[in-house]
């Protein structure tokens, strides 16, 4: 297939896992062109199915603000006609589902299949102001198929949004090679002595990921065992949670590292995830640690549940209950016997059920299932996996 791929390309989950798909996708023969504002951040391919097409953004006096999304609508259908797209894939639907719509509008007659991706933080910035609500429902429903990341995710959109067209839950998934424990020593004793544990937060230090309860952990935790945290990752609050770890006189126990381009052999030499997010719509970095035999001690919030299985994989805890969060850190770093069984655990779950060789083959059958449907006429039952005929109205507006 030839599949276009919109995803914001900075650092973040949503950003990681379009990438990744756009990479196993090529591997497995598919033509992949990527339209986005700049090279997607993980994008190391070298694969001549991987292509890149950079939005570029018309500056003109008036313009205070640069018309991105109809920059990029423009880029879609442009590349949609050249590259002869069967598919067009964007993550996240503000606003990259509204352009693709924009994008199909003006291809018409041709056909120009759209899959919109929910990752979770399009629902949230909805929640934040409502008046984004039609248009994000809008693009939704214009949309040839819709996915979210985790039951969560899709029971919250049907909610908030009031939707009753079908969306199809894929979750989230990991390259179980790639993530894996690893014996490297060297890097184990960069950031830690001899029987020190190594605990590891990573995430964009937006509030909702609570970085300063992170460090309120970890205090708790090194009173009882010798440890060290790893603060990876960028954003907002990080300079709060270093200002309080200077305050707790951690500053010798706490390091931060900032953005890492080499999240899997940190999470390869680490003992334990620490991830007390307010909400996660999947947890992408709970499921990365799992993969590499690491312990998640995590909120039980949103699509998390989904991943970490309490008292199996690690431990879910209430949100903001820093107290008991840090006791059953400690509680699973005093014992090898429980680390070692629940790291294996994680490894176990997280190569049943999130690998990529089981989840691309979804995305796979799921896109030739939509371009199917776009051919007929048809839209797919997210329930039942068959498809079902749409109304007369579309079917007017949608023939050639
Ligand atoms: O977590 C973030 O703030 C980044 C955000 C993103 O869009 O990259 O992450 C969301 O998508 C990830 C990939 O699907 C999920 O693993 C994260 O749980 C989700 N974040 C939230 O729901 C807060």
């Amino acid at each position: 297939m030839r599949i276009g791929i919109t995803c914001y390309p900075s650092y973040g989950g949503s950003g990681v896992v379009a990438t990744e798909i756009g990479k196993e996708l090529a591997e497995r023969g598919h033509e992949i062109h990527f339209i986005t504002y700049a090279i997607p951040i993980k994008l190391d391919a070298t694969s001549d199915r991987i292509h890149f097409h950079e939005v570029e953004m018309m500056n003109y006096p008036l313009f205070e603000h640069p018309p991105y999304a109809l920059a990029l609508a423009t880029k879609m259908a442009d590349v949609a006609i050249h590259q002869d797209l069967d598919l067009l894939h964007v993550h996240y639907a503000i606003p990259h589902s509204v352009s693709a719509f924009l994008a199909k509008e003006m291809l018409k007659p041709k056909r120009l299949p759209v899959i919109t991706t929910l990752h979770g933080t399009d629902i949230t910035l909805v929640g934040n102001d409502r008046s984004y609500l039609p248009i994000t429902r809008l693009s939704m429903e214009k949309s040839d198929g819709v996915t979210a990341v985790s039951e969560f995710l899709r029971e919250l959109t049907r909610r908030e949004f009031e939707m009753d067209s079908p969306i199809t839950v894929i979750p989230n998934f990991v390259n179980c090679e790639v993530f894996q424990r690893s014996q490297d020593e060297i890097l184990r004793g960069k950031y830690a002595l001899p029987g020190e544990k190594i605990l590891v937060h990573i995430s964009n230090f937006r509030p909702v990921k609570r970085v300063n309860h992170v460090v309120e952990i970890f205090d708790r935790v090194q009173r009882q065992v010798p440890a060290r945290l790893l603060m990876v990752g960028d954003g907002p609050e990080r300079s709060n949670a270093e200002w309080l770890a200077h305050n707790k006189g951690l500053e010798d126990r706490v390091v931060f590292l900032g953005k890492q381009d080499s999240i899997a052999e940190l999470l390869g030499v680490a003992d334990l995830l620490l991830l007390p997010s307010d909400t996660e719509s999947f947890g992408l970095v709970a499921l990365e640690a799992m993969a590499c035999q690491v312990p998640v001690i995590a909120s039980r919030v949103g699509g998390l549940p989904e991943v970490v299985r309490d008292g199996r994989d690690g431990y879910l805890v209430t949100p903001g209950d820093v107290t008991t969060m840090a006791s059953r850190a400690v509680e699973i770093l005093m014992d090898p016997d429980r680390h070692r069984t629940m790291g294996r655990n994680a490894r176990d779950f997280a190569m049943e059920k999130f690998c990529s060789t089981k989840i691309i083959p979804l995305y796979e059958e799921y896109y030739r299932q939509v371009i199917g449907a776009v051919g007929e006429g048809l839209e797919i039952d997210a329930a039942t996996s068959k498809l079902r005929v749409e109304s007369e109205e579309w079917l007017v507006g949608g023939r050639e």
